[in-house]
């Protein structure tokens, strides 16, 4: 296929934007992306002759191999350059915005020279949903582009929504190592950066995921929160999945849990309980605005799955597995030498040999993983047994109940249901996890990520409780309930809880709950169950459920850290919500 130098557009701002960053980055070739299967191979193949794609066993798929530098989101290179800092607030990087946009013009001049420029036109959300936003990347990475293809609806239908002169969120991509042949060029300097009142992105330096993919943490929630709490909606990082009772009633659910703790997992769980259904609608983003009637509709703006391949297995995840049988790339995972990929978790037994995901011989017991711990699989969510019929309705779907999860050893029920809505956004402003491998750095440690937004929230997370405590208390609303769950509590003898399959025993009691069915007893960290479904398994709920007074009490004191590292902008009412705990877990 031969790459078409410029193909205008009608959209003016467009044309001008892709002008200037044509003569800042210098590309020896600009092409506009139609999102074609033939372009798709096209690219696949140039990423295979260039050494970063290598062909698998199965259909129509690859693996990549990444540079070892550039391997998970770089929080510490995300910055947001609000005008003023009070806005980005304590937990974001801040950048003076001018001088961080003289800094960008240095790195990004002249850094596409010897490559190809491509412009890709996506659209987060069902092309000419009301929900959805357009974007356009220009990016010198062809893995971005094949990446971006199966994460958004991506290429001419949104140039076509473009040239009718809608809006855009203009993301502009670079891996930088300018003349860098090698098969994953990247520098060691990278810097993701939003503009939020300009509403725009700029990443430089990195390939990979996040970094990369500007619609999904950069545009769908880093921006799109601002967004959002300008015109009154929601941009989250959850989940939103399906759940049928034995009895045909559905309710719909939107999880929050923080990056590798088992979104992907709950979003597509295969239940072990008779007659109950989990269909998938999202499992990493959903944007949520209030209907005519009041209620709360999540659109998935997504439209792939790039998720976390370690611990996604037969036993854990059959779905995901199923989706991953084609049309696949798959980065950072092994390969086995009968020419397919591998990770931790995917079989039981692993493979007697294969070629890590460093390019190195591996074997079972040789004391490293074969797959690099936040290695990931990208394909279209379509693919996926478990995608909802209405997945893509452009209306979105009714949300009954708001979760919010994390992972953490000690303390946490495995449920709770808040008192009311003000009690559901304390809930989801304490979530606290021990940190994975989505993000460079030390893993395992209690890290406070408040609707598992901490990296994603584009402006101060004081302002952002009191947009959720404002939606909360807009006229005529039928909000949905609020939880809060825990997979992950441990006794001294290991996980209290099976997970998995199991979970669904959980979300029955939510269901229920959503209907005033299900029974459960005041405490004061919120309402837990009398009545889970545990038939069968053979668990310690009071340990699964037991308020741990001392543990709450020590964990008020790092809530009460926390909340202070905020700043004087956290909302009055969760400080109160703070005290109406500590009071209460004293009197009992
Ligand atoms: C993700 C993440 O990739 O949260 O979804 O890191
Ligand atoms: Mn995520």
């Amino acid at each position: 296929m031969a790459i078409e130098p410029f193909t205008p557009s009608a959209n003016a701002s467009l044309l001008t934007w892709v002008g200037d960053a044509v003569s800042l980055c210098e590309p020896d070739d600009v092409h506009w992306c139609d999102g074609s299967t033939e372009e798709y191979e096209h690219l696949c193949g140039l990423l295979v002759d260039a050494g970063t794609f290598e062909p698998l066993a199965r259909p129509n798929s690859y693996l990549a191999r990444s540079h070892p530098g550039d391997v998970a989101r770089v929080e510490d290179r995300t910055f947001i350059c609000s005008r003023s800092p009070r806005d980005a607030g304590p937990t974001n990087n801040w950048r003076d915005p001018a001088e961080m946009r003289t800094s960008l013009e240095e790195r990004f001049a002249g850094v596409m020279r010897g490559r190809t420029m491509y412009v890709v036109p996506f659209s987060m959300g069902p092309l000419g949903s009301p929900a959805s936003r357009l974007g356009v990347q220009v990016t010198d990475s062809p893995y971005a582009v094949v990446s971006m293809r199966w994460m958004t609806r991506m290429g001419t239908p949104a140039l076509e929504a473009l040239d009718a002169g809608a809006d855009f969120v203009p993301c502009l991509h670079s891996i930088g190592a300018p003349g860098d042949t090698s098969p994953w060029p990247c520098d060691e300097d990278k810097c993701i950066v939003h503009f939020p009142e300009t509403r725009e992105i700029w990443s430089y330096g990195s390939g990979y995921g996040g970094n990369a993919l500007l619609g999904k943490k950069c545009l769908a929630l880093r921006i799109a929160s601002v967004m959002a709490r300008d015109e009154g909606w929601l941009a989250e990082h959850m989940l939103i999945l399906k759940l049928t009772s034995p009895e045909g009633t559905v309710k719909y659910l939107a999880a929050a849990f923080p990056s590798a703790c088992g979104k992907t997992n709950l979003a597509m769980l295969a239940p072990t309980l008779p007659g109950w259904r989990v269909e998938t609608i999202g499992d990493d983003i959903a944007w949520m605005r209030f209907d005519d009637e009041g209620r709360l509709r999540a659109i998935n703006p997504e439209a792939g799955l790039f998720g976390v391949a370690p611990g996604t297995g037969t036993a854990t995840n059959p779905n995901a597995l199923a989706a991953l049988a084609g049309n696949a790339i798959f980065t950072n995972c092994a390969r086995t030498d009968d020419g397919d990929v591998w990770w931790e978790g995917m079989t039981i037994e692993p493979p007697a040999h294969a070629i890590d995901w460093r390019g190195e011989h591996w074997t079972p017991g040789s004391g490293r993983p074969a797959a690099h711990p936040n290695a990931r699989f990208t394909v279209a969510s379509a693919q996926a047994p478990t995608m909802a019929a209405e997945w893509e309705d452009p209306a979105g779907v009714p949300i009954d109940a708001i979760v919010f999860g994390g992972r953490r050893s000690t303390v946490v029920p495995l449920v709770q249901e808040a008192h009311d809505w003000e009690h559901g956004v304390f809930l989801g402003s304490i979530m606290g996890s021990e940190t994975t491998a989505a993000a460079a750095g030390e893993r395992g440690r209690l890290r406070r990520d408040p609707f598992a937004m901490l990296p994603f929230c584009g402006y101060d997370m004081g302002d952002y409780f009191a947009h959720w405590l404002r939606i909360g208390r807009r006229e005529g609303a039928h909000l949905p309930r609020i939880f809060s769950v825990n997979w992950f509590r441990k006794s001294e003898s290991g996980w209290l809880w099976p997970g998995f399959g199991d979970n669904v025993r959980v979300l029955e009691w939510i269901h229920r709950r959503c209907d005033g069915a299900a029974l459960a007893v005041d405490t004061p960290i919120g309402l837990l169950p009398t009545s889970l479904n545990v038939d069968g398994l053979s668990v310690d709920l009071d340990a699964l459920l037991r308020v741990d007074r001392d543990g709450w009490l020590g964990e008020i004191e790092l809530i009460r850290d926390f909340y202070a590292s905020l700043g004087d902008t956290l909302p009055t009412e969760l400080q109160r919500q703070l005290d109406t705990l500590r009071k209460g877990l004293r009197c009992r």
